[in-house]
């Protein structure tokens, strides 16, 4: 399997199911819309969205009502980026290849279509509650909304602004809490939303968030190891942003070999898992072993 070009078909097929959710700009909310649509064309690899629709498809081929979740996770994931591309917190000039939200729009919208996207992916999720009395549905909202708040991404992303902002040195059990929260809770959630989606039983629901957590804090090492010695073309952002915030990371504190090592041993974790669980895992197998080796 030409894996890079999977995620890259894949990438373009849930760009064409985004196109569905997002705003239509005009009116005097154009420039509001403008700027959501903006952060959320620019690219990406689309990689949460792929996670529901891979793991969902692992139980069940064709997941009904799926759409509107791999949609809203993406929205909230770009809203991230959009904030933390923000002066107030990464002060990041480039993203995705492309110049921040900020900008491009100004701090104030910026801040406003990251919003916007957070209340997009809600309403959207929530409509399809609605429109379906889907159990399996609000089951997912709720896990979504979880990740990506005060107890997921937000509450490691606060974290890690308390430290970056006074400037003090996580320890190493800190570190790994801004790790599981920040990053990891938004690749665990996918997985086990497409699990649930797709009506599996709770202890495979349950195997899909530890193999997403896995590969959540796999996915996180990379990440800093890319910021210290990536390439700033292929990854569409600034290098060693985390260097000059001053901002520790696992590689910075274990050094790029150990944390790379890391990265491998809990992929292998991960994979031990996958391989418990029914239908073809055969891409799942190779994302996962794709995502340590990634240079983007
Ligand atoms: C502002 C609430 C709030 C949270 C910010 C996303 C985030 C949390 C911080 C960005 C910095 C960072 C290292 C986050 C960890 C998650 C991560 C590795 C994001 C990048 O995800 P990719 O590589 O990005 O999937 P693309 O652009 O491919 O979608």
């Amino acid at each position: 399997m030409d894996i890079k070009k999977s995620i890259a078909d894949k990438g373009e097929y849930i760009n064409g199911i985004l196109e569905k959710y997002l705003p239509v700009p005009g009116g005097y909310t154009n420039l509001i819309t403008e700027a959501m649509n903006y952060s959320v064309r620019a690219g990406g690899k689309r990689l949460r969205p792929m996670l529901i629709m891979e793991c969902a498809k692992l139980f069940e081929e064709h997941t009904a009502n799926i759409e509107p979740f791999m949609a809203a996770i993406e929205m909230i994931h770009t809203y991230s980026l959009v904030h933390d591309d923000l002066p107030a917190m990464d002060n990041d000039m480039l993203r995705r290849g492309k110049p921040t939200t900020h900008a491009v729009y100004g701090q104030a919208q910026a801040i406003l279509a990251g919003d916007g996207l957070l209340n997009l992916a809600f309403e959207t999720m929530a409509s399809a509650c609605a429109m379906t009395g889907s159990d399996r549905a609000v089951r997912a909202m709720a896990l979504l909304a979880a990740a990506s708040g005060y107890s997921g991404m937000v509450g490691g992303q606060s974290l890690d602004v308390i430290f970056d902002k006074e400037e003090k040195i996580p320890t190493l059990e800190e570190l790994t809490f801004i790790q599981e929260k920040k990053c990891a809770e938004l690749i665990k959630a996918p997985m086990e939303m497409g699990a649930i989606l797709a009506g599996a039983q709770p202890e495979h629901c349950k195997a899909c968030g530890k193999m997403g957590e896995y590969i959540g804090v796999a996915f996180q090492l990379i990440d800093d190891i890319l910021d210290i010695k990536g390439d700033e073309k292929k990854l569409g952002k600034p290098v060693g942003s985390d260097e000059k915030n001053n901002k520790p990371t696992m590689a910075s504190i274990l050094g790029v070999e150990e944390a790379g090592h890391r990265a491998e041993i809990l992929t292998d974790k991960a994979i031990e898992i996958l391989m418990t669980l029914p239908g073809d895992t055969a891409f799942l197998k190779d994302l996962f072993y794709y995502l340590t080796k990634r240079d983007y």
